[in-house]
């Protein structure tokens, strides 16, 4: 599974540019991973937006993952789903969407790093790395260093979220994370093809010399 760039849906994030058109042009870009991540709406808006791009990353070839809705995930046979520490827990997770499905768990710290990992995640997301206003509930940043010592404790991948653009995405691949998640560097950028592959080329370039 390509890590490398991992983009996250904001309906807010996006100057008024549906989800399928931003997500159509950061998959143009190189954008390996999509999640669908909408906190707002009726089941049946998460539904039809989830199916749409299920329809759209199936075509193009890269993963789709729902943000803590199992049953949306399942309901559009979504790759995956993702869950944070106040969300399903992990195992449950794991039960209901099946061993074929992925599972990704949010940590900010080492112990839920390797507790996520003990669960049966396939993979991590860790972070905040940095301070990010498009997520203002998170917890403190763990810095580069905190990312580092998670990656280098669990087997499984890791992929680095919080603050993240091009300026910054190298570092956190040569702390060992297999991929960047990101929601404003890419969903909110005037040309989102191109943020996303200024990313992308960052990412293959710091991997490459890892
Ligand atoms: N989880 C931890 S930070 C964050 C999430 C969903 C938001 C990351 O957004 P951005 O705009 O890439 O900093
Ligand atoms: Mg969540």
């Amino acid at each position: 599974m390509d890590w490398s760039l991992y983009v996250v849906t904001d309906a807010k994030l996006s100057r008024g540019r549906s989800h399928l058109e931003v997500i159509r042009a950061a998959i143009a870009g190189g954008a390996t991973v999509i999640q669908y991540r909408e906190k707002e709406g009726t089941t049946r808006q998460l539904v039809e937006e989830a199916q749409a791009l299920r329809e759209l990353t199936r075509q193009m070839g890269v993963l789709f993952i729902v943000n803590d809705r199992v049953d949306v995930a399942l309901a559009v046979d979504a790759d995956g789903v993702h869950v944070g520490q106040d969300d399903m827990p992990a195992p449950i997770v794991r039960k209901l969407m099946g061993p074929g499905k992925i599972v990704g768990v949010s940590v900010d710290n080492l112990e839920q790093a390797l507790q996520a990992e003990q669960d049966g995640a396939d993979y991590l997301g860790a972070g905040p790395i940095f301070a990010t206003p498009t997520k203002p509930d998170a917890a403190p940043p763990i810095g580069v260093d905190g990312l580092a010592e998670i990656c280098r404790r669990v087997s499984i991948p890791v992929v680095a979220i919080g603050g993240l653009n091009a300026e910054n995405a190298a570092e956190v691949i040569r702390a060992g994370a297999a991929g960047v998640a990101v929601v404003s560097a890419v969903v909110a950028a005037p040309d989102v093809e191109a943020a996303a592959r200024r990313l992308w080329e960052v990412v293959d370039a710091a991997r490459a010399i890892r």
